[in-house]
């Protein structure tokens, strides 16, 4: 879920479905106009569906509001007997969400994707520990500017960087590698030179490798440091085994 910059709606993203709802989070009755689907849904945003299983996760928001980061990484599962659920698209999209308007009624949205960017594949192209649940890439941070996103990618360890300004569509220009296991949620310190990630497994460890030490890596951002955009420590929530 993410409420829009200037906190009139709130959209939540479903990992089993093409659909982010809108909530409608500001009352605007006045006068000449009453505010009826307030605290209810004002739009439905469907992203363009190619494939059998879709899904959205992580968002971030252009800093006046007009665009909207969001990562399609749908729930699939490699080894589903049914074989329904076993392949979907991992991307970054850019939506146009300028033209969302207050309204009294849901009004459904199905052309506002404006930009893509493919990224690694989820489960299908799972590196590291096996994994058998496919994130994908699960959440999104933009830099202070505006200009980059970092995306932390469940399914390959990594942090992909991108460009944002390059063009409509966003450039990937780095990856960082030397995280956990399953990087899962990030988040930039105030001043943008530290991306801390949070690793869902982290590291495993014991006879069987059965022990999880879950673990945040800490990512220099400083454009003017010679270890910029590389791991310099790791914080481990140490288990006994
Ligand atoms: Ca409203
Ligand atoms: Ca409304
Ligand atoms: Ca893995």
């Amino acid at each position: 879920m993410a409420v829009t910059p200037d906190g009139r709606f709130l959209l939540v993203t479903n990992k089993l479905y093409d659909n982010i709802y809108v909530i409608d989070v500001w009352d605007d009755t006045g006068d000449d106009f009453i505010d009826a689907n307030f605290h209810d849904i004002e739009a439905i945003i469907q992203v363009p569906n190619h494939y059998s299983v879709i899904g959205t996760r992580g968002m971030a928001f252009s800093e006046d509001g007009q665009t909207l980061y969001l990562l399609l990484a749908p729930l699939i599962r490699y080894d589903d007997p049914t074989g329904q659920r076993r392949y979907g698209a991992e991307a970054v999209l850019v939506l146009d969400i300028s033209r969302i308007e207050d309204g009294v009624e849901p009004v459904i949205y199905d052309d506002l994707v404006v930009g893509y960017a493919a990224t690694a594949r989820g489960v299908e192209e799972d590196v590291g520990n096996p994994t058998i649940i496919s994130g994908g890439p699960t959440n999104i941070e933009l830099s202070p500017d505006g200009t980059l996103a970092y995306v932390a990618h469940y399914n390959d360890n990594s942090v992909h960087v991108y460009r944002l300004d390059l063009s409509r569509d966003p450039v990937l220009v780095d990856v960082i590698r030397g995280l956990g296991e399953e990087p899962f949620d990030l988040t930039l310190a105030p001043d943008g030179n530290t991306l801390f990630v949070a690793n869902y497994v982290g590291e495993l460890e014991g006879p069987t490798q059965n022990v999880v030490h879950s673990t945040v890596s800490v990512i220099d951002t400083d454009p003017l440091s010679p270890t910029y955009h590389q791991v310099v420590t790791t914080l481990r929530n140490r288990d006994a085994w």
